[in-house]
């Protein structure tokens, strides 16, 4: 297996309930190590940004809003087939449909505010790093 690097946010809701902790800790007991982290407020021209490829959606608006909230952590997770192990431990976008034990089953309170973003493929987990990283920020 190869070893790979994601990029996660833990976003407003899960920082405002203190969960980063918590969070954090079913990545670690699942084999991804946190490389890089820190606690940043989003401007809203980032969150446009980074969320651009859902511009056109109906949700764009109102996600941007929720991004930019409160605090968010901002980290890049290693580990063997790291984006696809951390979107499983993500579980589905909405808490309703996330299976047993995923971060979203446990954490979310919404389709919206549900706690974690993980990268949806490695291509974009580079572009998704280099935007708030330095690659002197990264210590594997
Ligand atoms: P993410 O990008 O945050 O890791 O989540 P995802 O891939 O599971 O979901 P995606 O389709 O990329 O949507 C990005 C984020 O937009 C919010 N959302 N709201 N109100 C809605 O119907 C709706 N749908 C999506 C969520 O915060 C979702 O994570
Ligand atoms: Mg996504």
């Amino acid at each position: 297996m190869a070893t790979e690097r994601t990029f996660s946010i833990i976003k407003p809701d899960a920082t405002r309930r203190n969960l980063t902790g918590a969070i954090n800790a079913v990545f670690e007991k699942n084999g991804l190590r946190i490389v890089a982290q820190k606690r940043i407020q989003m401007s809203q021209a980032q969150a446009e940004t980074f969320y651009g490829v859902h511009h056109e959606r109906p949700f764009f608006k109102d996600l941007v809003s929720f991004m930019v909230s409160g605090p968010v952590v901002v980290q890049v997770l290693e580990g063997d087939n790291a984006v696809a192990k951390n979107r499983e431990l993500m579980g589905a976008t909405n808490p309703a449909n996330a299976a047993e034990g995923t971060i979203r089953k446990l954490f979310a309170e919404s389709i919206e505010a549900n706690s974690v973003h993980g990268s949806d493929s490695p291509e974009n987990a580079a572009t998704e790093i280099a935007y708030f990283f330095a690659g002197s920020e990264i210590v594997g």
